[in-house]
């Protein structure tokens, strides 16, 4: 152990009281699913969690029947100020248990303790409470004259900030008036159903929030059910299409966040420390499981040697490992799937000629891991600077003028987010306005706020989440369907 070394410094797990078998959440109530069970392991350690149940397309049945008449009964018809009592009270809980949700999370997705703790648990109670406050102002929210909402909406999340993309569907669509049925990732269902003792303790109506999980078949016959009005879907561009075509002509609404490969761009006038630290946090932030991951470095080429041999430095001292520890800043990959993806996009990095460097971290023998890695001398039509790795993996490219960052940046099939490194004002302002991208982050990455809509371009998808936007997203000012 050289003088500098950390000792370990794991979380406790002894605050979580997990059951062995978890069912389905249907109208306020514990219910087995009829599908077969699957276990949730720990991609840390390949252990199992706890076992989990499968909805089949009965169940969907009486969770969508559940949530409409939750929506016609109660939910709708209670004025929003009291729809705003309970989303407080939910946010409340999620801030008195939040040690519990950051350790559960860490456990199921494999992410580092200090991120659930001191980000994605944060950030869902602040979604709740935001959201909360809006509950009550539906009219003056400048979404036209006496909004309402939309009914039912089927919401299927990804596995890469699971609590957090709960938050992101769930709470914008109760303040708006809606029910809701989600369905959690197969791989991370832990702090979904944990979330339902939450609504449980929150004392919400029956059936305003149900909880079904299980895997990509449970999410296609939720958002294909014919008694859902809206359809919210986190995912991949791939399922995004599918879901999109079996939507088409239905009349339901939709909204789809799917992947991305930001640009990430450094100007020669960047203050090169924090530019550096700003990469760091854009692609290796949760293993670059991160749909506006900075995935693709544009780097001007004059300080392109001085900032791949700072970020070299700086990378050879991030520790991976135990995802409880509170030392640790690169987890583990959430599944041997996504790991399997993420080695052979590196492997095709290299048959194209680019060159791969990894950070020098001892590799445990157990579970799912992959060493921060950059690709220098990467070219624009190489598979790496194309496709999403959704991993730790960063493709440098350069640039000499604006302009070319700027067409190199929008050079891409996707349209999510990017990254502006400069000390000068003006000259941000002006590339960022010709970026193609929901979110343009300035001498910063991967900030997030619940007042700020998020969203893609192109094949990131549409519609807003967050903000007065994602609250849009869930209301109508057209005929009624029902409710009050
Ligand atoms: P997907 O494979 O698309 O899965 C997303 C969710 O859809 C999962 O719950 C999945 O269930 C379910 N699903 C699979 N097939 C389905 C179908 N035919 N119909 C309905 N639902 C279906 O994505 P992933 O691998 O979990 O997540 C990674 C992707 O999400 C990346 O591309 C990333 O960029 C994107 N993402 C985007 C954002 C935003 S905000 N734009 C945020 C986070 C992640 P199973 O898990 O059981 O397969």
């Amino acid at each position: 152990m050289s003088f500098l070394e950390y000792a370990p410094a794991p979380e406790s797990t002894a605050i979580l009281h997990l059951r062995d078998e978890y069912g389905l959440f249907i109208d306020g109530a514990w219910t087995e699913g009829r599908g077969a069970t699957f276990p949730t392991i720990s991609p840390a350690t390949e252990k199992r969690i706890a076992t989990i149940s499968s909805a089949d397309a009965t169940d969907v049945d009486r969770a969508v029947a559940a949530a409409r008449r939750a929506y016609e009964k109660t939910w709708s018809r209670m004025p929003g100020g009291d729809r705003g009592k309970y989303l407080f009270r939910i946010a409340r809980l999620l801030q008195e248990r939040a040690r519990e949700f950051a350790v559960a999370e860490s456990l199921d997705n494999g992410k580092p303790i200090k991120e659930s703790r001191d980000v994605d648990i944060p950030l869902v109670a602040a979604w709740f409470f935001y959201y909360a406050g809006w509950a009550d102002k539906l009219d003056y929210a400048g979404l036209g004259a006496a909004p309402r909402a939309l009914g039912v909406a089927a919401q299927v999340i990804p596995w890469n900030f699971p609590l957090l993309m709960l938050a992101w569907k769930i709470a914008p669509a109760l303040a708006a008036g809606n029910t809701v049925v989600l369905k959690p990732a197969e791989t991370t269902p832990l702090t979904a159903l944990l979330f339902a003792e939450v609504v449980q303790q929150a004392d919400l109506p029956p059936g305003v929030v149900n909880i079904l999980t299980g895997a990509g078949d449970t999410g296609q016959a939720l958002v294909e059910h014919p008694g859902v009005d809206k359809v919210a879907f986190t995912g991949s561009t791939a399922v995004g299409r599918q879901i999109a075509r079996a939507v088409a002509g239905t009349g339901k609404k939709v909204t789809l966040e799917l992947g991305g490969k930001a640009a990430n761009i450094v100007f020669d006038d960047a203050p090169i420390d924090e530019a550096v630290e700003g990469i760091v946090d854009g692609i290796f932030f949760n293993q670059g499981h991160v749909c506006c991951a900075g995935s693709r470095l544009l780097v001007q080429e004059n300080v392109h040697d001085e900032v791949v041999e700072r970020l070299k430095t700086r990378m050879a001292t991030l520790r991976l490992g135990d995802p409880l520890d509170k030392n640790t800043d690169i987890g583990a990959i959430n599944s041997a799937e996504q790991l399997e993806r993420i080695r052979a996009l590196s492997a095709a990095g290299e048959e194209e000629g680019a060159e791969r460097w990894s950070a020098p971290c001892v590799i445990p023998d157990t579970g799912f891991w992959f060493a921060p890695t950059i690709f220098d001398n990467v070219s624009t039509s190489s598979r790496i600077a194309r496709e999403e790795i959704f991993g730790p993996v960063l493709s440098i490219l350069t640039f000499r003028t604006p302009g070319e960052a700027i067409a190199k940046a929008n050079n891409t099939p996707y349209g999510l987010s990017a990254g502006i490194w400069s000390d000068k004002g003006a000259k941000i302002l002006a590339v960022a306005d010709r970026l193609r991208a929901g979110v343009v982050w300035a001498n910063a990455f991967n900030r997030f706020d619940p007042a700020s809509p998020f969203g893609g371009y192109k094949e990131s998808g549409y519609g807003r989440e967050g903000g007065r936007h994602g609250l849009g997203a869930y209301l109508t000012t057209g005929p009624s369907k029902g409710g009050a």
